[in-house]
């Protein structure tokens, strides 16, 4: 963007007011104990996924190792990561839930 003279004749920058915020990844890891069911059952629960969907990324992490359960700001995600972890933990199992810069 090029400089703009206004009535002052001082060159200023002008730029869009608002700046998007950095999006990050929240990911699932796989793991041998964590039943499929329960990885499902969280994804719906704070991923607000249906039960095809949900089902479709558990097989993803089940697979590959790893998976995107969704894409959030920086205190959404860290929200969920949170709240997985905690969840988890309740029910026993050593489900993985991380974040990571887009
Ligand atoms: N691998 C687990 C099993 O066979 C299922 C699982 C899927 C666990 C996804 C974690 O993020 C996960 N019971």
């Amino acid at each position: 963007q090029g400089g703009d003279e206004g009535k002052t004749g001082l060159v200023t920058k002008t730029r869009p007011k608002t700046k998007k915020p950095s999006l990050y990844k929240v990911l699932l890891l796989n793991d041998d104990y964590t039943p499929m069911e329960f990885v499902v059952l969280v994804l719906e629960k704070y991923f607000s996924k249906g039960r095809e969907e949900a089902t479709r990324i558990m097989l993803h992490v089940h697979h590959k190792g790893v998976g995107i359960c969704g894409v959030y700001t920086y205190e959404v995600a860290e929200t969920k990561v949170t709240q997985v972890m905690d969840f988890s933990r309740q029910h026993g199992h050593p489900l993985q839930c991380t974040m990571e810069k887009e």
